[in-house]
C-alpha cells in the first residue's frame, strides 16, 4: 500500500481511509503490512458490536443512532459487514440507502466489506479495518453483523461494547440468546417497541438477565422504534455509560486486547492456511501423498511432514 496513501489517512483524508478499507477487504493478508504504519496511532476508538437475528432492524438501528449522533455533533464511523451468501447481499443495498441521507456528512463514515476476500474472511479483515479507522481519528466505530456464524459472534465479542438488538414477542429470539448471545450482550435493544408484545420481551429478557452470574456490569434493556428514530438517544447513553464503565474499571484495556487476539488469530491462521496449500500442492508432498496411497506411509507421518514443511516455509 503506497505510504503517502497512508499519510493521507493519518491526516483525516477520507478518500484514502475508503481505499484502505478497500484494500484490506480484498487483500487483508497483504494489507495486514500497514498496520505497521497504523499502529503507534491506535487505541483510542470505542467499536461498537451489534447483532441479532435477521431483520431485528439493526440497519435501522444504525441509521438512527448516526443522526442522533450528528445531532450531537459527535463522529460515527460504521462498518456494515456483509457475509457471503447473496441473500444478506440484497439487505446490505437495502442498508446502503437507508444510511445514505447521513453518509454525505462529515461526521459520519459508512463502510460495508464482503467476506469474498478469501484468506481469512471478515474475521480477518475486521480488525484491520478497525484499526485503520480508530488511526483515521474516528472515535466511535460501530460494527453491524448478521448474528449467525461463528465468525460473526467473534467479531461482535471483539467490541468494547456488544449490543444484542431482539424484537418483541419473539420467545425464539430469547431462547437464541440463551443459547449463545447472553453471556456477550453489553446492552440488549427490543427494537420495533411499536408493536405488541414488548413487554412480555422485556419480562423475559429481564428474568434471563437476572439469572446470569452476579457481576459489576448488568445488561441494561432499553426499546427503541429506530424506524420513527424513538429511544436511540437511549442507546447511546447506554453505549456511554458501558464505555465509561469500562474506563473506569480498567477492563477497557482488557476488552481491546480481545481485537488483537483476533487479528493475530485471523492473520495467523490465514498465513498458515496458505503455506498448507502450497505444500499439499508441491512436487515434493505429491511423493508422500503417492507414498499413502501404496500403504508404504501413512497420514500420521504424511501429517508432520506436512507440519513440518509447512513451518519451514
Ligand atoms: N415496526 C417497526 N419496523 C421496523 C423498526 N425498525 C426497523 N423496522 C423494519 O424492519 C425491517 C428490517 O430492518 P433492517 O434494519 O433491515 O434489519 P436488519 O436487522 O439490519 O436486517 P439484516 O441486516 O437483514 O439482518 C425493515 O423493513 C425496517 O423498516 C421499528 O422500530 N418498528
Ligand atoms: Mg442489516
Amino acid at each position: 500500500m503506497p505510504a503517502d496513501l497512508l499519510g493521507r489517512l493519518l491526516r483525516g483524508d477520507r478518500a484514502a481511509l475508503a481505499r484502505a478499507i478497500t484494500l484490506i477487504d480484498r487483500r487483508p493478508l497483504e494489507a495486514a503490512a500497514i498496520d505497521a504504519v497504523l499502529a503507534p496511532h491506535t487505541g483510542r476508538a470505542a467499536t461498537v458490536g451489534l447483532t441479532g437475528p435477521p431483520g431485528a432492524g439493526k440497519s435501522t438501528l444504525v441509521g438512527s443512532l448516526l443522526k442522533s449522533a450528528v445531532r450531537r455533533n459527535d463522529r460515527v464511523a460504521v462498518l456494515a459487514l456483509d457475509p457471503v451468501s447473496a441473500l444478506t447481499r440484497g439487505a446490505v443495498l437495502g442498508d446502503r440507502l437507508r444510511m445514505e441521507h447521513t453518509t454525505a456528512d462529515e461526521r459520519v463514515f459508512v463502510r460495508s466489506m464482503t467476506a469474498d476476500n478469501g484468506a481469512g474472511g471478515l474475521a480477518l479483515a475486521t480488525p484491520f479495518a478497525i484499526r485503520a479507522l480508530d488511526a483515521a481519528g474516528w472515535p466511535w466505530v460501530l460494527i453491524e453483523t448478521v448474528g449467525v456464524g461463528q465468525t460473526e459472534f467473534e467479531i461482535v465479542e471483539a467490541a468494547t461494547t456488544t449490543v444484542v438488538v431482539l424484537n418483541p414477542g419473539a420467545g425464539d429470539e430469547v431462547q437464541a440468546v440463551k443459547a449463545g448471545l447472553l453471556e456477550m450482550a453489553d446492552i440488549f435493544v427490543i427494537n420495533k417497541a411499536d408493536r405488541e408484545g414488548t413487554q412480555a420481551t422485556r419480562l423475559d429478557l429481564e428474568r434471563t438477565v437476572s439469572q446470569l452470574p452476579p457481576a459489576a456490569w448488568r445488561p441494561p434493556i432499553i426499546e427503541t422504534v429506530a424506524a420513527e428514530d424513538r429511544g436511540t438517544d437511549d442507546v447511546w447513553a447506554a453505549i456511554a455509560a458501558h464505555r465509561a464503565h469500562l474506563v473506569q474499571t480498567g477492563a477497557m484495556a482488557r476488552r481491546q486486547q480481545r481485537l488483537l487476539r483476533l487479528a493475530l488469530r485471523g492473520l495467523v491462521s490465514a498465513q498458515l492456511e496458505a503455506r498448507i496449500e502450497t505444500t499439499l500442492k508441491s512436487a515434493e508432498f505429491a511423493r508422500m501423498i503417492d507414498a499413502v496411497q501404496a500403504g508404504s506411509s501413512d497420514l500420521n507421518q504424511a501429517g508432520a511432514a506436512l507440519l513440518a514443511g509447512v513451518l519451514s516455509r
